[in-house]
């Protein structure tokens, strides 16, 4: 269930796991320290040979260096981890790259759809592919989406692309991701929408140039043959091998 987790199959997977990472460092590392400290103090500090411990206020300037120091390297970790987190939201929210393809994502107790504009590129046309549960969309391209709910507040997740948006009635929200790896990934709703919450799974599949024509292809005309040529199947990485 992890692997999930450790595959990065989106342009700004990386950056959102370097601010994790950096975060479980610098805590981690602070942790231990004061751990170490606590403990430390604690054990030289003990009652032994029938004295009792002594009691220190902590008011002497020698003692309050104990607290002011690690405050003062603390304050420039949380600048440093405010800084980078900026950053990726910066890069994640605040600005979209231009669009090569845009979908429409409409989270309703308690499915995914989505509607894709097909081959001319235009919403509400006759030739909309409309389906649930399941996204098809092309490696290496930037997608904006629309994303809106039919009821309640929902909150549509790719844990792969580490993008996640909650969905809000009455607000057409706009976002975007660029999938790098070819492969089906999980879309889960991360938002408790309902009784049925737990079941508002659906997947992303990203496809090569070859798989997505051939998908396109079969929406038009469903007879026409389900797997994709054999280059395409030979670059394409799935689930299975990401979790390797
Ligand atoms: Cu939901």
């Amino acid at each position: 269930m992890l692997y999930r987790y450790f595959s990065a199959a989106s342009t700004y997977a990386h950056s959102v796991d370097f601010v994790i990472i950096l975060i479980a460092v610098i805590v981690g590392f602070w942790l231990i320290v004061a751990e170490f400290v606590f403990f430390g103090f604690l054990f030289k500090y003990r009652a032994s040979n029938g004295q009792p411990t002594r009691y220190i206020t902590g008011e002497e300037k020698e003692l309050k260096k104990w607290i002011s120091i690690p405050h003062m390297l603390v304050i420039v970790c949380d600048i440093a981890i405010l800084a980078s987190a900026i950053y990726v939201w910066y890069e994640v929210k605040q600005v979209m790259p231009p669009a090569e393809h845009t979908v429409r994502i409409y989270g309703q107790q308690w499915a995914w759809t989505f509607q894709d504009p097909g081959p001319d590129g235009v919403f509400d046309t006759a030739d909309d592919i409309r389906t649930t549960g399941e996204l098809h969309v092309l490696v290496d391209s930037t997608y904006h989406y629309e994303l809106m709910a039919r009821d309640v507040v929902h909150s549509f997740a790719v844990p792969s692309f580490r993008l996640k948006q909650d969905a809000v009635p009455g607000r057409t929200i706009m976002g975007w991701f660029k999938a790098t790896r070819a492969g089906a990934y999980d879309i889960q709703c991360t938002q408790m929408c309902g009784l049925g919450h737990a079941l508002m799974a659906g997947r992303i599949i990203v496809e090569t140039p070859q798989e997505h024509a051939a998908w396109l292809l079969r929406q038009e005309n469903p007879s026409a043959p389900a797997s994709a040529p054999a280059v395409a199947q030979a670059d394409r990485v799935t689930v299975a091998e990401v979790r390797r």
